[in-house]
């Protein structure tokens, strides 16, 4: 008898300022799509994007991914840091400071989690166009789980440099 699994539908962004930021995004979608449990059913175009937070750092590449998955919440922040980890990122105390590769759990289905580890929605997504923007693209009717839309948290958002490089197998150099 096969245990009954029920697929949740998260959403992860992913971001990176060193390294080859392009490659980082794309072996980052690769190890997404190799995660047990889990069907990886979208991922948006790569974005450049200028710094939030200390302005001496390169420019950003952001991407979307929807992930449908069996992982528990906590679960799958743990395989997203060893996702992070197996890329080099090495944690530099600094906030919002630069990353090879920074994977946030932003949605998980409709749950709030308020965890000390683990806080979805993610705090301060809806403030964040290189996250509404391509989660925008990927899901245009999604609604937080409060009912607001992503449309509505588009409209409210501050402009901010952000700019589609590509489908992301052929992205450029983001820097
Ligand atoms: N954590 C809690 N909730 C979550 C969640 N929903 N997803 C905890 C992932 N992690 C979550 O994260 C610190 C701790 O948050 C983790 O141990 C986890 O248990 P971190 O990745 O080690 O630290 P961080 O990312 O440096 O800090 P922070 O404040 O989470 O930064 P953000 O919010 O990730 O922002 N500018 C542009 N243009 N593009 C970017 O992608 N990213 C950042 C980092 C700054 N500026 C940026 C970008
Ligand atoms: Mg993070």
């Amino acid at each position: 008898m096969g245990e009954a699994h029920t697929f949740v539908r998260a959403y992860i962004g992913l971001g990176s300022n060193l390294g080859d930021p392009p490659a980082q995004l794309r072996s980052a979608v690769e190890a997404l799509a190799q995660l047990p449990g889990s069907r990886l059913t979208a991922v948006s175009r790569f974005y450049r994007s200028s710094p939030m937070g200390p302005g001496d750092q390169p420019d950003y590449l952001n991407a979307v991914a929807m992930l449908d998955t069996t992982l528990e919440p906590l679960a799958l922040l743990d395989a997203l840091q060893a996702i992070e980890q197996q890329q080099g990122r090495v944690r530099s105390g600094e906030r919002w400071g630069p990353r090879t590769l920074d994977l946030d759990l932003l949605l998980y289905g409709a749950e709030e989690i308020d965890l000390p580890r683990l806080r979805v929605p993610h705090p301060g997504m809806r403030e964040r166009n290189f996250v509404l923007v391509p989660l925008a693209e990927l899901a245009p009717e999604l609604h937080f789980p409060d009912g607001c839309s992503v449309r509505e948290a588009l409209d409210q958002v501050l402009p901010g440099s952000l700019e589609p490089v590509s489908s992301g197998r052929d992205a450029t150099d983001a820097s």
